[in-house]
């Protein structure tokens, strides 16, 4: 297909020493060299530089190198050509300006990946895959990324895909050629098996995918406590920066304070929070009703108590307020004693103030929430979370033709189900997916994409 020839500058606004803006479509080259003096542009080998001027028709704007590319083997798969000029907003803005006057077109964002999707370079899983290497902030979130853009993911659906056709091969077989008057007990016999076998394979990869989107999205950890307890001492030794006010002042903390912290390759995004008590201070009250809200959308608590004395009522309610979450029940300020226990409940102590027992905390969080077997084998996890929506969705159209195939319902009935799997499978790769959706999923992406 051919689409409009697109344009973004596609480095961060902001001071830098280079700036590069791509061009993508058929008049790439023309349009470029429009305002490029130097060499003919279109008598150009594919990926090569080339050194020149940018100018307005009047006066230079940049001194530049012009890189071109030829379809099919570019980032879009279409004719790119990229300039590489000096940094500062206003020549790459100025350059781009020159650009939309000769018939280019202010590209959107994601535009370019979207490109490589429509023109077959990539499938939906690889162009998914180029936003997450951009958001990557941890080693184990770049491994699963360039696991997902060198296809693994694509590979891992397309073989279920497979199998659901061979299921649906069966049927049709029987349906083709029935003989015997008992061809729908004969084909559910030869399919029911087959099912199980896909179903508990996509059950075994949702359970994988825990892990997988963990490392994807990072735990939303807040730390909570009565006032006082070390909270916000807490996460700064965790952070190794004073981030947080800590004082001996009960209610410190108002407001929620938020970080990322790299542990090990699993990213904790971290709030600090108000202590809850009851209290007449309209300020407090609030941080402490953001404080409740934060636990509700949480996925791991850090409920720090104080070892240097008994627990009290507050403490209780806490303990019961987070006690269907996942929690790490934390003893601070071990240094002054341990007047706390907790029976059969697990209490992990540290002293945040003097670094104490801060690595085995950690070893906490990360046994909780990462299966370490899947990120060191050769394993392909599913992370993201639009791709476990559509498994779960598979999952569902399978037990369905599963329990249709043992009530012996009519075949061709039986098969409606097992399209439906094997679409709802297609819609991760993008091979059958609705312009809606493609259009959301890439406005996600930054400009220049
Ligand atoms: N001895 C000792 N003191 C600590 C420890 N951790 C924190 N503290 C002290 O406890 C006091 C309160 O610490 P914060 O971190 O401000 O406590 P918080 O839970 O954030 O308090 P609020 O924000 O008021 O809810 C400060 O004086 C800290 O220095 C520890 O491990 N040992
Ligand atoms: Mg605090």
């Amino acid at each position: 297909m051919i689409y409009d020839t697109i344009v973004a500058k596609t480095t961060a606004n902001g001071t830098s020493a280079i700036n590069l803006i791509r061009v993508s479509g058929d008049e790439s080259f023309n349009i470029v060299q429009e305002i490029f003096k130097g060499p003919k542009l279109i008598k150009q080998k594919s990926h090569t530089v080339h050194y020149g001027f940018i100018h307005d028709g009047k006066n230079q704007i940049d001194e530049v190198l012009v890189s071109v590319f030829r379809a099919p083997k570019t980032f879009t798969a279409e004719d790119v050509v990229e300039i590489t000029c000096h940094g500062g907003n206003f020549i790459a803005n100025e350059i781009v300006k020159q650009l939309i006057a000769h018939g280019a077109r202010l590209a959107e964002n994601g535009e370019f990946t979207k490109r490589a999707y429509l023109n077959g370079r990539l499938d939906l899983t690889g162009a998914e895959s180029i936003m997450d290497l951009v958001n990557a902030k941890t080693s184990n979130q770049l491994k699963i990324a360039n696991s997902q853009l060198n296809g693994d993911v694509l590979e891992l659906v397309e073989g279920l895909q497979n199998e659901v056709l061979d299921i649906v091969a069966n049927i049709e077989v029987n349906i083709d050629y029935p003989e015997y008057d008992d061809v729908i007990e004969m084909t559910n016999d030869i399919i029911i098996p087959n099912i199980k076998i896909l179903m508990s394979k996509i059950e075994k990869i949702l359970e994988e995918a825990n892990t997988g989107q963990v490392i994807r999205d990072g735990i939303k950890t807040v730390i909570v406590g009565k006032p006082n307890v070390g909270k916000s001492s807490l996460l700064n030794t965790l952070l190794k920066e004073d981030k947080a006010i800590v004082t001996e002042i009960s209610g410190t903390t108002r407001d929620l304070i938020e970080a990322e912290l790299n542990l090990d390759g699993v990213l904790l995004k971290l709030i600090d929070t108000a202590g809850i008590r009851m209290t007449e201070d309209l300020v407090e009250k609030i941080g402490i009703d953001k404080t409740k809200k934060a636990i509700a959308g949480a996925d791991l608590i850090l409920l720090v108590l104080d070892q240097s004395s008994n627990l009290t009522e507050m403490d209780l309610e806490l303990l019961a307020l987070t006690k269907d979450k996942p929690r790490i029940i934390i003893g601070n300020k071990i240094d002054l004693g341990s007047k706390i226990s907790l029976g059969d409940e697990h209490l992990v102590n540290i002293s945040a103030k003097n670094n104490i027992g801060i690595d085995a905390l950690a070893n906490e969080v990360k046994k909780l929430f990462i299966d370490d077997k899947l990120l060191s084998e050769d394993y392909t996890i599913i992370s993201n979370t639009r791709h476990i929506g559509k498994l779960e969705e598979t999952k569902l159209a399978l037990t369905q033709a599963l329990e249709s195939a043992m009530n012996q319902v009519p075949i061709d009935m039986v098969e409606i189900d097992l399209r439906k799997a094997w679409s709802s499978l297609g819609e991760i790769t993008g091979e059958n997916s609705n312009d809606d959706l493609i259009s959301t999923l890439f406005s996600k992406f930054c400009l220049g994409k």
